[in-house]
């Protein structure tokens, strides 16, 4: 078996480079450890069943006869649960780095001065071939905007410009790439948040608070977008816009963070001729003034409260589920045929009182248990809404909790499941308008 894994308190760039490593090698297993940086652990709450990993105690070291390390090559930097591979004679290591130095020696060695390891298992990708979905395109720019500060760090190269533009080129989304990028905040964005904050300006429509900053601006100011996620939060709006004027260019460059269902920013951008998802998006509107713009907005935020998404619009239903007198054997056929890693357990009224999963197997010691009724194996007090919550709550309780699946009630009766796959679709605004 080969595996592949990187350095302990991985960031984007090792996640990438491991994800873009498993398209390169067929049939391999990617391993994440289990220390990562609190970014990407926000990032995978959402995206963690896109990209099918391993945790370390999932791989039999027996079983694995080479070991692709990217990001790192350096044995202290590995997950200390293949500190055993260490002594292996016959395994066969390969390595994707762009630090020079490290421990690990290899014939099968890609170690090069690069902006990030993720550029370099991109470029390799490009001149195979192989599809990248517009997902893991997304990552891979992260990974390579994480490592060369988006492409303005002094270890930029150029390979990682034309890795990035190709990413571009296969549907990268650089909204989402800068909503879960930890940014830098520099003294030109406070100078910029402290402005806006003095002027603050705040509507109110359908119970809904809106929070417009106008601005003049001059040169082009990075992460604006950061700066009008900071402002919503700070002047305490549901939904925020900055308009950004900029005289010399007679252009307004319009940016929106929305905190609520109801207002979907990226299908009002979309209208305005940009671009987003339903909690941020942005706009270049040329010669537009900042006093109409604000109009049109506040017309489009009223026009939208209709579109408002249902739990029931992004839930899966009907639901497998099992009772909870069913035995554990049944319950392990039902999971191997409907291919899932859990399923919720209800009583004969119907009422959610578990759930069952995987994991919950291993609590299993003697064969006659395979016998005993799931109820006393399943986790009890399940994780559920009610189907009149809104999406962007299941998403907070999906990251809050970290778990993938949960199940929509309706007093108290089960009536569909919401997955991560539900939310991305959601999230990416894939439904049909
Ligand atoms: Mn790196």
């Amino acid at each position: 078996m080969k595996i592949i894994t990187t350095h302990k308190g991985s960031d984007f760039d090792a996640l990438a480079s491991l994800v873009a490593a498993t398209l390169l090698y067929e049939g391999s297993v990617g391993v994440l450890p289990s220390a990562i940086n609190p970014n990407l652990k926000t990032f995978l709450a959402i995206h963690k069943d896109v990209f099918r990993l391993s945790s370390p105690r999932e791989i039999d070291l027996k079983d694995v006869d080479s070991l692709v390390v990217v990001d790192t090559h350096s044995w202290d930097r590995l997950d200390p649960y293949f500190n055993e591979l260490k002594q292996r004679q016959d395994l066969e290591i390969i390595i994707w780095d762009h630090h020079l130095k490290g421990t690990m020696e290899s014939p099968l060695s890609n170690v090069r001065e690069m902006g990030s390891t993720t550029t370099m298992i991109v470029d390799k990708l490009k001149e195979k071939n192989t599809p990248i979905s517009p997902i893991q395109a997304t990552l891979f720019l992260m990974g390579i905007y994480e490592d060369t500060g988006s492409l303005s760090f002094n270890s930029t190269l150029p390979e990682d410009a034309y890795a990035a533009g190709y990413l571009l080129s296969c549907q990268a989304d650089l909204g989402i790439a800068t909503t879960f990028l930890k940014q830098a905040y520099g003294s030109r964005q406070k100078e910029l948040l402290h402005d806006m904050i003095d002027v603050v300006s705040k509507e109110e429509l359908n119970g809904i608070t809106i929070g417009f900053a106008i601005q003049e601006v001059t040169g082009r100011i990075q992460n604006l977008s950061m700066v009008v996620q900071m402002y919503r939060e700070i002047i305490n709006a549901d939904v925020a816009f900055g308009l950004f004027h900029d005289l010399e260019n007679d252009h307004c460059m319009v940016i929106g963070r929305s905190a609520v269902d109801s207002v979907n920013v990226g299908r009002i951008m979309r209208s305005m001729g940009g671009g987003g998802h339903p909690g941020a998006g942005s706009a270049l509107i040329k010669k537009g003034r900042p006093s109409a713009i604000k109009e049109t907005i506040m017309e489009l935020v009223g026009g939208n409260q209709s579109s408002s998404i249902a739990l029931a619009d992004i839930m899966s239903y009907p639901v497998k589920t099992v009772k909870d007198n069913t035995t554990m054997e049944e319950v392990a056929k039902t999971l191997r045929k409907v291919g899932c890693t859990g399923l919720p357990v209800v009583d004969e009224n119907d009422r959610i009182v578990g759930v069952i999963s995987r994991r919950d197997f291993k609590k299993i010691s003697r064969d006659n248990q395979m016998q005993s009724p799931v109820k006393a194996f399943m986790s009890r007090n399940p994780v559920v809404m009610e189907h009149d919550r809104s999406a962007m709550e299941v998403i907070q309780l999906m990251i809050q909790k970290d778990i993938g699946r949960i199940p929509i009630t309706q007093d108290g009766k089960l009536i569909g499941i919401i997955t991560r796959s539900d939310v991305m679709t959601y999230y990416y605004d894939l439904l049909p308008d």
